[in-house]
């Protein structure tokens, strides 16, 4: 139960999705108490978490009375009007941009190969879709290595909410065996994100 004017935000620690909606409240100043779920133990799968949220899964917000589901929407919501997403409609489209290429492109790419390399490495899945999701994953990675060395230091122009989405994922690249040394200006990249203010780390 949450009071009128409470945020909670369900998390896991080995979700970057989850990470995503955290580093932006905490450089936001936003106040959110942070509740973590266990995926392996499956604890978004219970009837209760399901009743409050159908999208069963993590990152997941409650402000009030009000519910938000995907990190992207969440990172919308939160950072609305400030520095990290502001009004300017082509600045705003911009993020939009970087946000739906993040969740077509980058995230299943990258996230779901560090999924069965960390967490379920014996899932009878896993080898084939390390090797289907890879390329993808590597894809996106030139993707952005082309997009920064073409003189970008952030991903629009300063600092926002599309490069916490971009972020989540490609910092820990390494977790599922990519090689972020063959991609320098990414690796700059990362340490410009890490040196902002009020980071902290996944
Ligand atoms: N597109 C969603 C993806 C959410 C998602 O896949 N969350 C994962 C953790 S990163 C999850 O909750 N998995 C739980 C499960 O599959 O049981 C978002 O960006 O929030």
């Amino acid at each position: 139960m949450t009071t009128a004017r409470e945020r909670v935000l369900y998390h896991s620690v080995i979700s970057g999705n989850s990470y995503k909606c955290v580093l932006a409240a905490r450089q936001l100043g936003l106040p959110v108490r942070v509740v973590l779920l266990d995926l392996v133990k499956g604890e978004v799968r219970t009837p209760e978490f399901r009743a409050k949220n159908p999208f069963g899964r993590v990152p997941f917000l409650e402000d009030g009375d009000f519910t938000l589901a995907e990190s992207n929407a969440i990172l919308c919501y939160l950072a609305r009007g400030t520095r990290l997403f502001p009004d300017d409609p082509q600045t705003q489209a911009r993020i939009l941009q970087w946000l739906f290429w993040e969740q077509n492109q980058a995230e299943p790419g990258l996230a779901i190969p560090r999924y069965f390399v960390k967490v379920a490495p014996d899932a009878p899945m896993a080898k084939t879709v390390i090797e289907v999701q890879k390329p993808r994953g590597v894809a996106a990675l030139k993707t952005l290595e082309r997009h920064l060395a073409a003189g970008n230091r952030f991903l629009v122009g300063e600092y926002s909410i599309a490069d916490i989405a971009v972020f989540a994922y490609v910092h820990v690249a390494g977790d599922a065996g990519f090689e972020l040394a063959e991609y320098p200006r990414v690796q700059e990249w990362i340490a410009r994100v890490k040196g902002t203010e009020g980071f902290v780390a996944m």
